[in-house]
């Protein structure tokens, strides 16, 4: 029976059915908070059958990943899952009512008005904190480890991602490898880029990036080279340093040019499930953040990770385990070649596109065996669904 509690109506039981799922996001900046949370909303909602309500800060952030999303209301839904633009941090939706399984992202605080609720709750909810993707070996360590609130009789528990085995794995939709193999080149490039797809003997690169010193040595290095390059760059954060290097006023969606051996082209941002088809459309992909490393890694093509940079160059020693799972069983030179290519991506050293790049075919079979080995793990939200389900019975 519901009961009031401010101006919200309470009930302390989730809806009967389903299991009922909240995951609560505060957008730090950028789109991967919020790329990681729906991505998992709608995989547990399709694919685990859960009733899952996304609370979310930024809706102007959502929108571009789903424009479906109106930022103007409250309350909607999209994709199977019932949004709640959550103004953070007292609000927990008008009606406060407890899901079965708690998920608070990234470590945003959850309103206390609802864990308190959650202490009510005579079936205790299963409450799990959804860390950072990190491949530091320690992750599998502290991954599913609970931690008891210092008030109430409720436990916390880590779901940390990760990339190597004991942890929670990354985020794969069952669907994926089918509709990657699916996926038509030729009819790619005419719907998103306009043109008939360039002649066999091109390098097709993506450029998924923020802000990089080392852009304009590797833009000379693709215009300098001996056979041509097509490069295509989502407008964002980079897209500043490919005006300048062209001499344009801005590249934004739908803008080319060229130089050299060098033809770009800017794309517009598209809603997150088309995503994937600018990777597999690309020989090689320059990604960032969190949820497009991982795309990334499910295109089984050869891919530059630019790591969301971190105080004190703390994110380097999370790029270097990363090199570590992906690196692994190349040649030594290839290794040391790929290694140097990503430092220089991120910071140490310039790059060298030639010393990379003459690695292709080996870089190009670690792919595929590295989404082999990295599949093994399952993906995290079947682990997530089935860790939670072990905890419900
Ligand atoms: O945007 P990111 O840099 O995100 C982040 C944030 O900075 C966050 O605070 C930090 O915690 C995290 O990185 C590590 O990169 P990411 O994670 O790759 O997220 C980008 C999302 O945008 C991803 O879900 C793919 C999506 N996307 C589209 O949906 N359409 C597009 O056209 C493009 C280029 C990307």
């Amino acid at each position: 029976m519901p009961v009031a509690a401010g101006n919200a109506s309470v009930n302390f039981d989730a809806p009967a059915g389903n299991i009922a799922c909240d995951i609560f996001c505060a957008v730090i900046d950028n789109f991967g908070d919020i790329g990681v949370c729906w991505r998992l909303a709608r995989q547990l909602a399709a694919e685990h059958g859960w009733q899952v309500r996304l609370f979310v800060d930024n809706l102007k952030a959502f929108h571009a990943l789903c424009p479906a999303v109106d930022p103007a209301l409250d309350r909607q839904s999209a994709a199977g899952v019932v949004i709640e633009h959550w103004h953070a941090p007292s609000h927990a939706g008008d009606t406060l009512q407890i899901a079965d399984v708690v998920i608070e992202a990234f470590g945003c605080e959850l309103p206390a008005v609802y864990v308190s609720a959650m202490a009510c709750r005579e079936q205790k909810p299963v409450w799990l904190n959804l860390e950072y993707l990190s491949a530091e070996d320690w992750v599998a360590d502290f991954h599913l480890r609970p931690s008891p609130h210092p008030r109430y009789a409720l436990d916390k528990t880590f779901f940390f991602p990760g990339l190597g085995p004991g942890t929670g794995g990354v985020l794969k939709e069952r669907t994926l490898d089918a509709e990657r193999e699916a996926f038509r080149r030729d009819a790619w490039w005419r719907a998103r880029v306009g043109i008939t797809a360039p002649p066999p003997g091109t390098t097709v690169i993506s450029m998924f990036a923020y802000e990089n010193p080392a852009i304009d040595t590797l833009l000379e290095q693709w215009r300098d080279s001996d056979t041509p390059v097509a490069l295509l760059v989502p407008e964002g954060r980079i897209s500043g340093a490919l005006a300048r290097f062209f001499g344009l006023p801005d590249f934004l969606a739908g803008a080319k040019a060229q130089s050299g051996s060098l033809k770009a082209y800017a794309l517009g941002f598209v809603e997150q499930p088309l995503f994937d088809s600018l990777l597999w459309a690309a020989d090689l992909n320059f990604v960032r953040g969190e949820d497009s490393f991982v795309r990334a890694q499910w295109a089984q093509k050869p891919f530059v990770w630019q790591i969301y940079p971190q105080g004190d160059d703390a994110h380097l020693p999370k790029l270097d385990a990363a090199l570590a799972h992906y690196a692994n069983g190349l040649p030594d030179g290839a290794r040391a070649s790929l290694e140097r290519f990503w430092h220089a991506w991120n910071g140490a050293g310039a790059p060298d596109w030639d010393d990379f790049w003459r690695n292709r075919a080996l870089l190009e079979q670690r792919a595929a065996d590295w989404a082999a080995e990295l599949a093994s793990i399952g993906d995290l939200a079947g682990n997530l669904a089935e860790f939670a389900k072990t905890q419900l019975k």
